[in-house]
């Protein structure tokens, strides 16, 4: 018969001790909580010291491990004598006990780990969902704060997603509504920064008149800032066969439109310029004013940062900006950036672009169908 006292902080680090050391049939005898001394003896801790037995010792059965197992046993601090053996009573009521301590050990570790204390309100999940995905921070706090009423409200009939889609499309109003291109415009001019797909979409759209063929389709190009950038437009020409013409200065538009006078349908395209710089701004203005377009489309990237689309956004209003047309949604999984910038700017969408193919990579939609994309996000609400 083996006896050892344990001195340890918890019970739960006594009885690994113990089975490891005295086998899985040994007994617990006593346990009491004590005080040691700490620190030259002028701070004490508490500590609970357990007295368990067993018939033989389990470290010196494992034979050849014994070595190993000694080591490790005398580098842990503890304290071990051995006292008068237990009579066959206390046997039996100390394995009684030693079954309960199983019993109780075994449904601590099935019970189900407790949730994280700290999760995030709804409105703070929304508001994260939103911010990461290109949100401007007052609209995420605000259609955050929407959902979430609109969540207690409906009493859950909808699932959360469709809750903050119909928050956001609710406080969109019309603005989420499609808007492609006017059938009374006769004129349309295509603005935006360098590289936004300005050219492309506009042959994707010619292109679809012709393919309908209901509008007789005619390009006229200001675009003599970039080599090559009439040549760009002059092959989409071709290809369809539609006329083209090219207006270097403000004062070359009305032979420029004039030429294109048979055209029920003129699309406009400008130069790409910084839309940061003012005077950039300036001088499309200057060019698109004698051509006193029905509408003004601004073309966006949805690969652009969002504060920095905002503020292109912003810089573009002089221009007489209608609507937005929000391009390469084949190269991002946000579309925070469309409701963001149509509440912002109070501009509809015309059309989403989404590949570089000429026609089909084109699409007319409205702002709630572009938020469905949010119903299969990873964020699961
Ligand atoms: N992935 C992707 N690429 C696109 C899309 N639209 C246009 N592009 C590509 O973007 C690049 C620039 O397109 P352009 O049409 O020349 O852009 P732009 O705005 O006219 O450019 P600048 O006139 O130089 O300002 C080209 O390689 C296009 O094929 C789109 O929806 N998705
Ligand atoms: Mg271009």
């Amino acid at each position: 018969m083996i006896v050892r006292r344990y001195v340890v902080r918890e019970m739960p680090e006594a009885v690994a001790s113990i089975r490891r050391e005295l086998g899985q049939d040994a007994v617990i005898l006593s346990t009491r909580n004590i005080r040691v001394r700490k620190w030259l003896g002028l701070k004490s801790e508490r500590r609970i010291e357990v007295m368990a037995a067993a018939k033989e010792d389990f470290a010196a059965s494992a034979g050849a491990n014994f070595g190993q197992a000694l080591k490790k046993a005398m580098s842990e601090p503890r304290d071990v004598f051995t006292p008068a053996a237990p009579g066959p009573d206390a046997w039996s009521e100390l394995t009684s006990e030693l079954a309960e301590i199983k019993r109780m050990l075994a449904e601590n570790r099935s019970k189900p780990t407790a949730p994280p204390l700290t999760a995030p309100e709804p409105h703070e999940r929304w508001r994260a969902f939103l911010l990461a995905e290109g949100v401007d921070s007052v609209l995420a706090d605000r259609w955050a704060r929407m959902a979430v009423l609109g969540a207690e409200e409906a009493a859950s009939a909808t699932g959360p997603k469709e809750q903050l889609i119909g928050a956001v499309a609710s406080d969109l109003g019309p603005l989420a509504d499609p808007a492609p291109i006017r059938r009374d415009s006769r004129i349309v001019a295509f603005v935006g920064p360098t590289g936004v797909g300005k050219t492309t979409t506009i042959a994707k759209i010619a292109a679809l008149h012709v393919l309908a063929g209901q509008r007789r389709v005619g390009l006229l190009t200001t675009d003599t800032f970039r080599i090559a950038a009439v040549e760009q437009l002059r092959t989409y020409a071709d290809i369809l066969n539609v006329p083209i013409a090219i207006a270097d200065e403000p004062d070359d538009v009305p032979a420029a439109l004039a030429s294109l006078g048979a055209c029920d349908l003129v699309l406009v395209d400008t130069a790409g310029r910084n839309f940061l710089h003012g005077s950039s701004i300036e001088q499309i203005k200057r060019m698109l004013s004698p051509i006193e377009a029905d509408e003004v489309l601004l073309v966006v990237s949805l690969t652009t940062k969002p504060a920095d689309a905002l503020k292109m956004a912003k810089m573009a209003k002089p221009l007489g900006v209608d609507k937005f047309i929000f391009t390469k949604l084949d190269e991002t999984e946000s579309v925070g950036m469309i409701p963001s910038l149509v509440a912002l700017c109070q501009w509809p969408v015309a059309y989403v672009t989404t590949g570089q193919n000429v026609p089909d990579d084109i699409d007319i939609v409205s702002v709630r169908d572009v938020l469905q994309a949010w119903k299969e996000a990873r964020h699961d609400g």
